[in-house]
């Protein structure tokens, strides 16, 4: 798998606004925020896509879950709620190959999150 850039980020090569490191995973605000608090949880090991988890990952990818918990809480958005989204591949709006939890909060949230509804979901 060729290097991306959170891999730059997590070596340090490039800045990024860190708001929690721990030995497993990093997490920092998205550089084009899509809500008011919008950051993203990523783990160290570099894993392109959620097909790509295997089972050895469990930990690894329960864990971004509870800093992405853990995180909301500290910046004080867990009562009034979020949403977690992991993207997958093109349809998905996969853009970094290098899986991460986005956390979206900080006002109302729109549902669902299509550009074009499909027509035969009208
Ligand atoms: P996705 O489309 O799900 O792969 O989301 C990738 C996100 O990564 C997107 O919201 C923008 C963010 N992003 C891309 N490059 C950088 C960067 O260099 N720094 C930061 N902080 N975020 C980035």
């Amino acid at each position: 798998m060729s290097e991306t850039i959170f891999t730059k980020i997590i070596n340090r090569e490039i800045p990024a606004d860190i708001v929690y490191e721990d030995d497993v995973c990093l997490a920092f605000n998205d550089i084009n925020p899509q809500a008011p608090v919008h950051f993203l949880v990523i783990p160290k090991k570099a894993i392109a896509t959620i097909n790509d988890i295997t089972e050895d990952d469990r930990q690894v990818v329960g864990h971004l879950t509870l800093v992405a918990a853990k995180v909301a809480r500290e910046m004080g958005i867990d009562q009034e709620g979020f949403r977690t989204v992991m993207n997958c591949n093109e349809f998905g709006g996969q853009s970094v190959y290098h899986i991460h939890l986005h956390v979206l909060g900080g006002k109302l949230l729109g549902w669902p999150p299509y550009t074009d509804k499909p027509k035969n979901l009208e």
